[in-house]
């Protein structure tokens, strides 16, 4: 069983800048001579402090989980290439500091909310299963907080129905957004329905393995709503917007018949060209690297979320 714990830290020595920190940051001002190598240990250890203190072990699958080398470097990003490896080839250059994430819409208070106003909230350790569409899987130690606490702080009006999520476009800093095979549409959108957004499972992610969240895996803050297939965990966000009407969806648009707006795993409809019964967990060590198991409806999550769908027709919503 792989273990994961922070080492003790006196939490005045952390700031929030320290968080966000990525190695290319440290590698700049270490250069400059400005600050000591065992800062980023520190702030790591501090997010997952926070997180452990906050809750820990809820939601916890207990399985092994996904080690932290394939979690960060076998990635979907097309903003950084179509390749499983490319995400973390070539998000060298992005620098996820400063952020600002925009929540606007039909909400009471619109707001623009910074790197330390992310990192404000109540952060938790979510051990979460995570499913890709491409029928592969991880289980991984995520470091975020309930979306549901940033819609409380906005105030949603009644009016609002649905949340509408948007990634950062960057074609100087994101090779995927320049080549000439442009693979997708930007920005990469998606979006749920708002008591979907609600529910306690779904979070914005900031970290992963007691870490700053990678660039790889949607740095500085992503969405994470592990009863949904991947593409549904929209990336590097800088806009949250509260809607009436449903959002367009990146996959959705392309492919209305591969990918749904709801997109909730369901091993009885398959995709049209493979199977969706079951799903290969990446680093398991399996025969020839192969670990297959069953795919679970609702990626195994169905007892908390199951409800969210009732009377929903869900081989026609998938
Ligand atoms: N902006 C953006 N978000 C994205 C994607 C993407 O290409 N661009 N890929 C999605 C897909 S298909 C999956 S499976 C997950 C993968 O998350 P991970 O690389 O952190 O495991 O991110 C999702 N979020
Ligand atoms: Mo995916």
């Amino acid at each position: 069983m792989p273990c994961y714990r922070p080492r003790p830290i006196v939490s005045s020595q952390i700031t929030p800048e320290d968080c966000y920190l990525n190695r290319r940051d440290m590698l700049r001002m270490t250069a400059a001579g400005g600050i000591a190598l065992s800062v980023p240990s520190l702030a790591q250890a501090a997010i997952a402090q926070q997180a452990l203190k906050a809750k820990p072990g809820d939601y916890d699958p207990k399985e092994e989980w996904t080690p932290e080398k394939d979690v960060t470097s076998y990635n979907n990003f097309y903003e950084f290439g179509t390749g499983k490896d490319d995400p973390a080839a070539n998000s060298g250059d992005f620098n996820p500091l400063p952020w600002t994430l925009k929540v606007d819409g039909l909400v009471n208070k619109p707001m623009i909310f910074d790197q330390d106003d992310l990192l404000g909230f109540e952060l938790e350790e979510r051990v979460y299963r995570m499913r890709c569409v491409e029928a592969w899987s991880m289980v991984i130690p995520w470091i975020g907080f309930p979306l549901a606490d940033l819609l409380d702080r906005v105030e949603p009006l009644g009016s609002a129905r649905y949340v509408a999520f948007e990634t950062v476009v960057r074609p100087e800093e994101m090779p995927g957004q320049r080549g000439v095979f442009q693979p997708l549409n930007w920005p990469y959108v998606e979006g749920l329905r708002l008591d979907e957004a609600r529910h306690p499972l779904a979070i914005l992610a900031t970290g992963l393995y007691g870490k700053t969240l990678p660039n790889p895996n949607g740095a500085p803050v992503r969405l994470v709503t592990p009863w949904k297939y991947g593409f549904k965990g929209v990336k590097s966000i800088v806009k949250i917007t509260l809607t009436e009407e449903q959002p367009v969806t990146t996959w959705n648009r392309l492919a209305p018949y591969e990918y749904g707006f709801y997109a909730n795993v369901n091993p009885a409809v398959d995709h049209p060209r493979w199977s969706q019964a079951t799903e290969n967990r990446i680093g398991g060590g399996g025969f020839f690297g192969s670990n297959k198991r069953e795919t679970l409806p609702f990626n195994g999550y169905a007892d908390e979320v199951a409800s969210l769908y009732d009377g929903m027709d869900l081989k026609a919503n998938f």
